[in-house]
């Protein structure tokens, strides 16, 4: 069975009629440059030896990450991955806490007890990831099975990569979510590469949203560089199953434009998938879609531009005066307190 291959977004008429204003559309312009931004200041601080442990981006997947980001409810949870670094940006985080995080300072997320991207807000709705790959799935739909009993009209949103889409537990999620109909939307951040491993070798079908339709719901393909179409499926899925109508499974394609973390110069990957892809680069897509659709001037661009450098400069100046986390707190923020506990359960 083909699964259903998402059209572009065309016009901004259609843009408005998928609920955002112009000014959305400036607000998503700039969660692309703040994400991009942060992980190119990252690799400045990697070299210089302010980020300890390794570096992982999404470069290549900035649109992804923000189009699902901007189309949850304030409500809704998600457990974004070390490519989504726009779904931390577009919920709120701010970046000079995610500089922190990665400097391993006492105000990042994690208080300084992780340096990489194994963090989250979750007074923002978002769980952090763990390491074991795609442990977190099971988790979202732990959360979708929750909002269902307690009756509450809230979507789980769950990241994956094609190659952690191998593993049992990536199966086990969607059969229970399937099964149940549960209001969750897997989101497979599809790079073409799991490591050194490229597709034909992690799954034996065109598209890994074909695998849907096995577990009962619906699968979309769509282009992971294109912000606005990435939005409106997404939009459609959570609402779809904010509505009882059960799990979607979004596939979006982009290409993992680094290495798999700063260590590693994806020396395997052809060289011309690299050229082929950087034309469709995410923010230069968007950037040229506001101009011929939006109006977007060189004033406002320059604007937007520059308010993110300057918001940039001064999270590292701040994430930098940051302390290092105080020993003695080893052992705080570890395990949940009962008051960290918001289940009726728990009250
Ligand atoms: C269970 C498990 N096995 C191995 C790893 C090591 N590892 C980390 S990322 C990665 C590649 C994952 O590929 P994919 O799911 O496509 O995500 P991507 O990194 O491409 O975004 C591997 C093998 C892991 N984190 N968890
Ligand atoms: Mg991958």
């Amino acid at each position: 069975m083909a699964v259903r291959e998402a059209e572009p977004l065309g016009s901004l008429r259609e843009v408005k009629e998928a609920g955002l204003d112009r000014e959305d559309l400036l607000g998503i312009y700039r969660n692309l440059l703040i994400t991009r931004g942060v992980e190119e200041r990252g690799h400045i601080l990697y070299r210089q030896g302010k980020i300890p442990g390794s570096f992982y981006t999404g470069r290549g997947n900035e649109a992804s990450a923000v189009g699902v980001a901007t189309a949850m409810g304030p409500d809704d949870v998600g457990t974004p991955l070390h490519r989504d670094m726009g779904v931390h940006v577009t919920r709120g985080v701010e970046p000079w806490r995610i500089f922190a995080q990665y400097m391993g300072r006492a105000d990042g997320p994690t208080k300084g007890k992780d340096g990489n991207v194994h963090m989250a807000d979750s007074k923002l709705g978002l769980l952090a990831m763990v390491s074991h790959l795609p442990a977190m799935l099971p988790v979202a739909v732990g959360c979708a099975l929750a909002f269902r009993i307690r009756q509450e009209p809230r979507v789980a949103v769950g990241w994956f990569g094609e190659g952690a889409a191998a593993r049992g537990d990536a199966h086990e999620a969607m059969n229970l979510a399937g099964v149940r109909r549960l209001p969750v939307v897997f989101i497979c951040d599809n790079n073409q590469w799991a490591y050194s491993t490229p597709t034909h070798l992690e799954y034996p079908i065109e598209h890994l949203a074909d695998r849907a339709a096995a577990y009962g719901f619906d699968g979309v393909v769509v282009d992971g560089t294109d912000v606005l179409a990435v939005y409106r499926e997404a939009k459609r899925a959570i609402e779809k199953a904010r509505e009882g109508g059960g799990p979607t499974l979004v596939e979006c394609q982009t290409l993992r434009m680094e290495g798999h973390a700063v260590h590693d110069d994806a020396f395997y990957v052809p060289k011309e998938l690299f050229e082929r892809w950087a034309e469709r680069d995410p923010l230069e897509r968007f950037r040229s879609w506001l101009r011929e659709n939006a109006e977007l001037s060189d004033d406002e661009e320059e604007e937007i531009a520059g308010g993110v450098k300057r918001l940039l400069n001064e999270a590292i100046r701040r994430a930098d005066e940051s302390p290092l986390p105080d020993p003695a707190s080893l052992l705080e923020g570890v395990y949940a307190t009962p008051e960290d506990l918001d289940t009726p359960h728990h009250k």
